[in-house]
């Protein structure tokens, strides 16, 4: 039966619960980790003439301090790491070359954690296959997890001894130097962990593998002049 004070009470409560769900969805908004600056997309003019700039979209400034990377999806426990955290974890650096699909390769040293350490304290359910790398500049990107352990994968915060620089991917990148660039998404915001393997952003647009491994073929490395030589297909060791 519905008389008057049912109807105000469950007024009262479809207006609670409209509050509730819309609650949570403006806090998620709030979360803005960047600054208001618009600075690079895609460059290969001045100090970038030896590691070009590739950004999928005009990216703009992380706040550091708002900044932590947020790890979620197929795992016992997702949480965040602010860049301190990561900071934290035992340290491993080497160098590696990355090699573009554009032709270009630029070799750095790089410094970070291996996917391991982030690994035993999150831990990816027995159905994840792999992650889905969610990028500041909402770029996307899928590694599988047998890539993520290899010995050469790393998730980098330095390059060269300095702080990632915004433009290199600020604050933190993956670095897989058996796959192409592309497969190396930086400026990372979320790690999610899921069941099926996805194209990422270039794949969907242009004819590129979802899996990326470097295929044998030519390269222009940057560092020697751009001049053509053979690779033989995976990591480019020199
Ligand atoms: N977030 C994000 N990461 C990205 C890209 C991008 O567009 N956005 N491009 C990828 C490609 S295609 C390449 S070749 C490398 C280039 O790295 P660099 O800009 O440090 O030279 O970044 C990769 N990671
Ligand atoms: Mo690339």
């Amino acid at each position: 039966m519905i008389n008057r004070r049912n109807f105000i009470a469950q007024g009262w409560s479809a207006l609670l619960i409209a509050l509730q769900t819309w609650r949570p969805r403006k806090a998620a908004a709030e979360v803005d980790y960047f600054t208001g600056t618009e600075y690079v997309g895609k460059t290969r003019a001045g100090r970038y003439r030896d590691f070009y700039i590739n950004y999928w979209k005009t990216m703009r400034r992380i706040d550091a301090e708002r900044w932590t990377l947020q790890v979620g999806g197929l795992c016992e426990q997702p949480g965040s790491f602010r860049l301190e955290d990561l900071r934290a974890l035992p340290q491993k650096t080497q160098t590696s070359r990355l090699k573009c699909v554009e032709c270009w390769s630029a070799k750095a040293q790089w410094t970070g954690f291996h996917f391991s350490e982030l690994e035993r304290r999150v831990k990816p359910l027995p159905n994840a296959t792999g992650a889905l790398f969610h990028c500041g500049d909402e770029y996307l990107e899928f590694a599988d997890l047998k890539s993520l352990r290899h010995p050469r994968s790393l998730f980098a915060y330095e390059m060269d001894g300095e702080p990632l620089t915004d433009e290199h991917g600020f604050p933190l990148r993956l670095v897989v130097p058996f796959k192409y660039g592309y497969k190396n998404p930086k400026a990372i915001l979320k790690v999610e962990f899921v069941e099926e393997a996805q194209p990422g952003t270039w794949s969907r647009i242009g004819p590129y593998s979802t899996d990326g491994t470097i295929l044998p073929g030519h390269d222009h490395p940057l560092d020697r002049g751009k001049i053509r030589r053979r690779i033989f297909g995976g990591e480019i060791r020199d």
